[in-house]
């Protein structure tokens, strides 16, 4: 039995469309709460963080949109999540776009003790301001985590980076910008395309991808962008991109990671109800975190 606390970040400063903020109404409407409590764990929703509302602000840097706010959430969430870690529960966060992990994984690395990264994602959130062709920070997570961008993300909590590259890993990329995967090249992060899941399996994938994020680590944090999965499993994303992980392969993948006992912390984000097909992609990312958190057959 896990102690899971689950913490709602209703935030799409990260990215130009709306609806994202309404990822964790949507992922709690699919029963997430009572899901995993059948499954015997102890559970309690700590309920949302406060965002502003975007109607009320611009953008002000082209190339870091909507910054200040950002900012703001990240910090917001990073207090919420270091409560959480410091009771030794596993904290759940629910997206909201992906810049909210700038954030969570502040909140996570407060307690200073090392842990490592896996990151599902059609993407690689290693853009820069440099490198950004959109400005939108949900592009640029990972590499603000590893201590690349603007200071005071990077600095978030006071400290950086917040994670060693030798212990993150990203999982089912498909959509890399050209000078972000310069980047991700230079890093060393172990980064596992579509292609080569096609070819090693998910099964090889995940034992890999274990491996590295808890050598020398006392667990692990997973970063699980829906948009890792093919479009046809979850369609309420902001940015689709074909040729993703399968409904098999995604529960798989959750399931090696239940059964390797490492997983200490958990972001759900980019559910975009507003772009889904009758809360497919929140019915979907409920599913997999039961598969995380050890439902089985029988
Ligand atoms: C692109 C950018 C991105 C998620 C889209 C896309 C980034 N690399 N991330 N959807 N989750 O704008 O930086
Ligand atoms: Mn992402
Ligand atoms: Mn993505
Ligand atoms: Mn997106």
């Amino acid at each position: 039995m896990a102690k899971l606390r689950i913490i709602g970040a209703p935030s799409d400063f990260g990215q130009g469309r709306r609806g994202v903020d309404m990822g964790p109404s949507a992922i709690r409407y699919a029963g997430l709460s009572e899901k995993l409590a059948r499954l015997g764990h102890d559970v309690e929703d700590l309920g949302n963080i406060v965002v502003p509302t975007p109607e009320m602000h611009t953008v002000k840097d082209e190339k870091l949109k909507y910054f200040d706010e950002v900012k703001a959430v990240c910090e917001n969430l990073y207090r919420e999540v270091s409560r959480v870690m410091e009771e030794d529960a596993i904290p759940i966060i629910l997206g909201g776009d992906h810049s909210i992990s700038i954030g969570s994984m502040a909140g996570i690395a407060a307690s200073r003790r090392p842990f490592g990264v896996i990151w599902f994602d059609a993407h690689g959130d290693m853009n820069t301001p440099e490198t950004t062709p959109s400005g939108n920070i949900h592009g640029m997570p990972l590499a603000v985590n590893l201590g690349l961008g603007h200071p005071e993300l990077i600095h978030l909590g006071g400290f950086a980076p917040k994670v060693k590259p030798e212990n993150v890993v990203l999982v089912g990329i498909r959509s890399i910008d050209e000078d972000e995967a310069k980047l991700i090249r230079q890093t060393g992060i172990r980064a596992y395309t579509m292609a080569e899941i096609d070819r090693m399996g998910m099964a090889a994938v995940m034992e890999e991808a274990i491996r590295i994020a808890s050598n020398q680590t006392e667990g692990i944090h997973l970063s699980l962008d829906l948009d890792s999965l093919d479009p046809t499993f979850a369609p309420g994303v902001g940015t689709p991109v074909n040729g993703g992980v399968t409904y098999r392969e995604g529960h798989l993948a959750m399931e090696i990671l239940a059964d390797s006992g490492k997983i200490r912390s958990v972001d759900v984000v980019e559910v975009n109800p507003i772009l889904d097909i009758h809360n497919q992609t929140g019915n979907m990312a409920v599913e997999l975190v039961e598969s995380l958190f050890g439902k089985t057959v029988m």
